[in-house]
């Protein structure tokens, strides 16, 4: 894996000078976005499928890539990287035509008129995201936006530069329009200086942190904004569970991708009545497991706050058990430590323990974050109902991380500190449009003064009286006179006013 990019360490001179150059980058990008919004829908999917035969054809130059830059395990790059994006790119390029469609509305009040519902693109889109997923995040994100007709301006993580460039030059023989798809290299530094440029919508997928000052940037102007941010998802073993499955899904959910996944099991909630036969078989296998099938510290920061939590874990007396690369945390006082309130982003895990599904959903929910969950129980019908009580946006039962960010399928995203907005599935396509209104006349009627405008007079309050009663009461009776009413009023003002 190559050393990390040494941040730029540039002054106040080279900010400015990317500043201007982000001004007429943003420019460039809202002019060609105006030609990109005219082809149809079925014609920007057509073009971008291209991205996904690039990943197919070139995807051992792009899994070469990432685990130079990220230190990924060749397995899931090609699952969760080259997969994940592939993925994105069919499902998004075969049902964009049908989720961005205009569709009628008809409007019980309007019988005169007929509304369409269009799905327009929102303009120029930055997308901002991190170093963990550094191939699939981004390109997902970048195809909805072009397909929705939007310009993207994509900056990568500082710590994936490399993959940031490949995921852009993915785009190359798709036939976009120059300036439409931008790559903007930088740290936090150009991130903000994009937003001031007034894009029409930001993506972020990082930290907490980081997020809220991506929202509170975007607050100024206003401009919508999407974030992905992290979660301390929970794994929630039940009494009843397949411990030897439960503790399988245990372990590849808090080390894969070396624990650097907002879906990562970071909690690992235990009935207290199998916790001992629970442990015994995740300490088995944590030892049995090859450290080298568990990726390292993708971003060498990171590993401070891995230290940290478990100093913090030491210093509260806890058990802190280290199998190779794996630490399982737990201990009485377990829920007040930095390594379960906190996101630990690696592969380290804190265990506690609950009795029954109340004190499940209690000690799950106990927490401001919200992004994915697992529930293991013999009873699924048990297990679903445990999981409808969970405070997250993804719920797998008797599995961990199964409808995780690679479907496309799915809208992933959470709540509270993890965010909000989602990617993928139609909310995540719908995220990058704006629904717009046209209502033209109904074909036939011919324009006319409309009854409820000027004077306001007598007839017209009977008119309209029995117009709300017409549409409103569920009395078939009382509508059936306001029919006659409606009537008597409208000819007594043809006849007598004539309308402004
Ligand atoms: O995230 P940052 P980092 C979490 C995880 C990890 C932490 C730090 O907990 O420990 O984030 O990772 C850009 N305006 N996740 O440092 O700082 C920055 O250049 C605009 C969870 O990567 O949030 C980078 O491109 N942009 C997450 C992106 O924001 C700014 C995945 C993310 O950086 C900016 C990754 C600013 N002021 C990390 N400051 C997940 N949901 O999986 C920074 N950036």
């Amino acid at each position: 894996m190559s050393a990390t990019p040494a941040l730029p360490e540039q002054g106040l001179s080279w900010l400015l000078a990317r500043e201007g150059e982000i001004g007429f980058r943003v420019s460039a990008a809202r002019a060609a976005q105006r030609a990109w919004a005219l082809v149809p829908v079925a014609e920007r999917a057509e073009r971008l499928a291209k991205a996904g035969d690039a990943l197919i054809s070139r995807m051992d130059e792009i899994v070469a890539v990432i685990r130079e830059e990220n230190g990924k395990r060749e397995v899931e790059a090609l699952g969760h990287e080259v997969g994940g994006a592939v993925g994105a790119v069919r499902w998004t390029c075969a049902n964009a035509p049908r989720l961005l469609a205009a569709e009628a509305a008809p409007v019980t009040w309007l019988p005169h008129r007929k509304p369409v519902i269009e799905r327009v693109p929102l303009g120029v889109c930055v997308v901002i995201s991190p170093w963990n997923f550094p191939v699939s995040i981004p390109l997902g994100q970048i195809v909805a936006g072009l397909v929705a007709g939007n310009a993207v301006l994509l900056k990568p993580s500082e710590w994936s530069p490399r993959c940031g460039a490949l995921v852009v030059d993915l785009f190359r023989d798709c036939g976009l329009p120059a300036d439409l798809l931008q790559l903007v290299q930088g740290d936090g530094r150009v991130g903000a200086a994009l937003i001031d440029a007034k894009p029409e919508k930001v993506f972020f997928t990082g930290s907490l942190v980081t997020g809220r000052k991506v929202m509170a940037a975007c607050a100024q102007f206003p401009i919508p904004v999407s974030l992905e941010l992290g979660g301390i998802d929970a794994l929630i073993v039940c009494d009843d569970a397949d411990l030897e499955l439960a503790s399988s899904a245990a372990l590849w959910g808090a080390t894969m991708n070396g624990g650097q996944v907002c879906a990562s099991v970071e909690r690992i909630l235990v009935d207290e009545r199998v916790v001992d036969a629970f442990m015994g078989r995740l300490r088995a296998k944590a030892e049995r497991l090859d450290p080298s099938d568990v990726g390292p510290c993708s971003m060498p920061l990171q590993s401070k706050v891995w230290e940290r939590h478990l100093a913090d874990a030491n210093k509260r007396g806890l058990n802190v058990a280290k199998y190779g690369a794996v630490s399982l945390i737990d201990g009485p006082g377990v829920e007040a430590s930095d390594v379960y309130r906190d996101e630990t982003f690696g592969p380290i895990a804190a265990i506690a323990t609950f009795r029954g599904d109340d004190d499940a959903a209690r000690l799950h929910n106990d927490t401001d974050f919200g992004l994915t969950a697992s529930v293991f129980s013999a009873d699924v019908d048990r297990a679903e109902r445990l999981a409808k009580r969970l405070d997250a946006g993804l719920v797998s039962i008797n599995d961990v991380a199964a409808t995780m960010h690679a479907f496309a399928e799915l809208p992933w995203g959470g709540k509270g500190s993890s965010g909000f907005g989602r990617s993928h599935g139609e909310d995540g396509l719908r995220e990058f449009t704006m629904p717009r209104v046209i209502d033209r006349p109904r074909g036939g009627i011919p324009g006319f003064k409309r009854p409820w405008w000027y004077p306001y007079d007598g007839d017209q309050v009977e008119l309209i009286r029995a117009f709300v009663t017409i549409v409103g009461d569920r009395h078939t009776g009382r509508r059936v006179r306001s029919a006659g009413k409606l009537l008597t009023a409208f000819a007594s003002m043809m006849r007598r006013s004539p309308r402004l």
